[in-house]
């Protein structure tokens, strides 16, 4: 039994390997032996899928994809996997619809973020509205996909949704952005009693002072409830004269007010090192959008995007990464304040 619990459903076929034993990257995440799990051109008109997400469907896997097809455009695919690691494609990109029904197909939609509540599954992603900005979906069957209206004006990016309500509300961070390459950018908190009408924000916390998240931050994976808080898997950005490198950070956010941080961990927990995150489409490049983890035995799995070009897997456990992030926590004002001015 692990020290810290996960709170949530029983989860035995979560993908899993050990830590190989000639790891030397002191780090509390290891990455899978046979990544990357999704290879170049994996469905018709798509070259690249990276920057997904996946969650527990019916005894298997189901996961929302960013396709970049082979026009430069990104979309949204559905992804089945009976292991979590070997995928399939829908060839068509997810057909959603308006509120009345009618088709509804962004310009386009990148780095989706799955998340169930409840009873429903949200898909939360990056699309146009006059720049970018967030789009949100919500499907109970994975057949009908009901578009709700955008929650932000643009810009923002990297929206994450809670797995369950806090305080009576439906919780969501996100990065306020700009219409580009964003040089800057903090994680901000949004709740909203009906998933339509977002206000009550707050700021979570900022860019640190650590090389490898000095320039910007954005959300990744879904928190995970444990009895520490919700721990918090992330991007953290920095600058290089070859261009912007991608890290995975870690924080654990309070149970009851997530905007206020209580463990930051001043280390990455995974940085580029291995040739599909330092060779692709944009090298050095290590995106998390989703885990699976399992109460029973602590195991966590972590997807990430690697080089804007293949999606990865790196394995924890609760009590390897918690006590990493406390061991190594380094949280300021800004991180620990409820973020209300
Ligand atoms: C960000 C997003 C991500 C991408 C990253 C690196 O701004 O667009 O989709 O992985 O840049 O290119």
């Amino acid at each position: 039994m692990s020290k810290t619990t996960i709170i949530g459903t029983s989860l035995p076929n979560i993908p899993w390997q050990d830590r190989p034993a000639d790891d030397r990257t002191g780090l509390p995440l290891w990455r899978y032996s046979e990544n990357p799990i999704i290879e170049r051109n994996p469905a018709p008109g798509v070259a690249r899928i990276f920057n997904s997400a996946v969650v527990p469907y019916e005894g298997a896997f189901i996961g929302a994809f960013r396709g970049e097809q082979t026009n430069g455009i990104p979309f949204i695919y559905l992804g089945h996997s009976s292991d979590g690691i070997h995928w399939t494609f829908d060839p068509d990109k997810i057909p959603f619809v308006d509120e009345n029904g009618n088709p509804f197909m962004p310009k386009y939609a990148y780095d989706p973020r799955l998340v169930k509540i409840e009873d429903t599954y949200y898909i939360i992603w990056c699309q146009d509205f006059y720049g970018a900005s967030i789009g949100i979906a919500k499907t109970t069957d994975f057949k009908t996909y009901t578009r709700i209206e955008n929650p932000f004006v643009p810009f923002n990016r990297n929206a994450v949704l809670f797995p369950r309500k806090v305080n009576g509300n439906f919780m969501l961070l996100s990065r306020p952005s700009d219409s580009g390459h964003t040089p800057f950018g903090d994680i901000f908190l949004s709740q909203s009693p009906d998933m339509e009408f977002w206000g009550h924000h707050r700021h979570v916390m900022s860019k640190a002072d650590e090389w490898w998240e000095n320039v910007k931050i954005g959300g990744g994976a879904a928190p995970i409830e444990t009895s520490e808080g919700w721990l918090l898997f992330y991007h953290g950005v920095t600058n290089t004269c070859n261009g912007f490198v991608y890290s995975i950070g870690g924080a654990i956010l309070d149970i009851d007010c997530p905007s206020k941080v209580r463990y930051r961990c001043s280390t990455f927990l995974l940085t580029p090192q291995e040739w599909y995150e330092e060779r692709g489409f944009v090298p050095n490049v290590c995106f998390p959008c989703a885990t699976l983890q399992d109460p029973d035995s602590g195991k966590i799995a972590i997807y990430y995007g690697c080089a804007d070009t293949y999606v990865g897997l790196a394995f924890t456990d609760v009590d390897t990464v918690v006590d990493y992030i406390k061991a190594n926590s380094r949280v300021t004002q800004t991180d620990t304040e409820e973020g209300r001015r």
